[in-house]
């Protein structure tokens, strides 16, 4: 059902494009072939000139005045849809912004907006790619700082512009190979096809190292994971506590108090953080505490960072972490600093009770986030899809350069324009077309 709506584009859709619920301002986004029409009879402005703010009574199709309101005309293709796109500013009550829907509901041929189709006819009417329409969402579920840094990058187009470059590169080169594929009398030079081969395999590089990247960019939309592993009884609870300034586990001196995983989302310098409290790591336990000790290990194999604690009080005497978390990366925390004898200066010394050493603890933390996940310039891959097509491309791309044949190199250059075009979603034929014509116009 939502696809048979979607496709129907010559709807005029209309949305409460603010938040849901009460507030002061209310914001109702219109697009589509009537919104003038709408304009003229719902709010009497039959000229509407575009980008100006009008004040004017909304009316309903019996003539009751329904809200006075801002409006905002923005004409076809000069608006975020390409499309004709009206905007009210209407005050933001319940029953106010209802009235106004239904009066936009009995005009003919507007209907509700589905599910992101105000930006999916951006993209149709090339008014964006996908990249950036993906932006926009991260960009509205931001949380943190640097959340908002990375979706506003890519909203703006830093991927679109990335990917649509090597795209045009691999289209050049592919029009190049057709028409020598087309007109079979003439050679292609082998000094151009050996130039050929050495800017793809320039490209390939390239991308390559833009896939690798630590995953930087998906870790920052998902949130950076930090698990809290240690043997009983050494204050992973109490550490969490101290750590999110609030009672989120049950703390005793009972060994084995913490079954489950309990997890705290912090905003830690702009990066979104996950820590993981979880059960004491040890060999005898019950059933019950065993299941918890299982999922300590899981929630730490998925994790980006350990917190090691160990006891302070038995320093420098240390348990070990199991061998499938040797390789991660792993912070080793001396906990209860309040009653260690002595505090070495070379260990992260800290104490959940007091508070003492957790400043430095962060601090720590920080510069593993900076280090790890710190901004980068220009855009990242932010989703598995991307990274998926990416690989594809580069497989392709290795293809290419490994073959002779200039059918087959021509294919697999295609391949690798078309996995770049699935993460633009721009259609490829077209593209082609242009880049033949303008570099192969008559007369070859
Ligand atoms: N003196 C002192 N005692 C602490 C400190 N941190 C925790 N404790 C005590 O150590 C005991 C165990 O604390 P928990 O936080 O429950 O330890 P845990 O590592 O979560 O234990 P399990 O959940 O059983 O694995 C409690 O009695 C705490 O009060 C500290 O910094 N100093
Ligand atoms: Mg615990």
């Amino acid at each position: 059902m939502a696809d048979r709506i979607s496709y129907c584009l010559t709807d005029t859709i209309y949305a409460l494009s603010s938040g849901a619920g009460k507030g002061g301002v209310a914001v109702i986004r219109i697009s589509g072939s009537a919104v003038r029409t709408v304009l003229s009879r719902l709010a009497g402005l039959t000229e509407p000139r575009p980008r100006y703010a009008y004040f004017r009574p909304l009316r309903a199709p019996d003539g009751r005045v329904l809200d006075e309101s801002l409006v905002l005309y923005f004409a076809a293709p000069h608006s975020f849809t390409g499309e004709d796109v009206a905007e009210l500013q209407v005050h933001g009550g319940r029953s106010v912004i209802q009235a106004v829907l239904t009066a936009l509901g009995d005009m003919p041929g507007c209907r509700p907006a589905e599910r992101g189709e105000f930006s999916r006819r951006a993209v149709i009417n090339g008014k964006m790619d996908l990249t950036a329409a993906e932006g926009i969402l991260d960009l509205i579920n931001a949380e943190t700082e640097q959340q908002r840094a990375q979706a506003l990058t890519q909203a703006q187009g830093a991927l679109a512009r990335l990917y649509d470059g090597w795209r045009d590169t691999l289209c050049h080169h592919m029009a190049y190979l057709e028409a020598f594929i087309d007109f079979p009398e003439e050679e292609i030079p082998p000094e151009k096809l050996t130039a050929m081969d050495g800017e793809i395999r320039a490209l390939t590089t390239a991308i390559q190292a833009h896939l690798n990247d630590n995953r930087a960019g998906e870790k920052l939309r998902d949130g950076f994971q930090i698990a809290i592993i240690g043997v009983p009884n050494v204050g992973k609870s109490s550490l969490i506590n101290a750590l999110t300034h609030r009672d989120v586990a049950i703390v005793s001196q009972t060994a084995g108090t913490t079954r489950d995983v309990v997890e705290a989302h912090l905003d830690v310098a702009g990066f979104p953080v996950i820590l993981a409290d979880t059960a004491g790591l040890r060999e005898q336990a019950e059933e019950i505490e065993s299941e918890g000790i299982r999922r300590a290990v899981q929630k730490a194999e998925e994790a980006d960072l350990i917190l090691h604690i160990q006891d302070g009080t038995q320093y420098p005497t240390r348990d070990t972490l199991p061998t499938i978390l040797t390789e991660k990366t792993v912070l080793t925390v001396w906990n209860k600093a309040d009653v260690m004898p002595s505090q070495p200066a070379d260990v992260l010394c800290v104490s959940a009770k007091t508070g003492v050493g957790i400043p430095e603890l962060w601090a720590q933390i920080r510069m593993i986030l900076e280090r790890d996940f710190g901004q980068r310039s220009g855009g990242v891959i932010t989703r598995e899809r991307y990274r998926t097509a990416l690989t594809a491309c580069v497989r392709a791309l290795t293809q290419a350069v490994g073959v002779s044949e200039l059918e087959l190199k021509a294919e697999e250059l295609r391949l690798a324009a078309r996995a770049l075009g699935r993460i633009t979603g721009r259609i490829e034929a077209d593209e082609l077309l242009d880049v033949i014509f303008r570099d192969f116009c008559i007369g070859k």
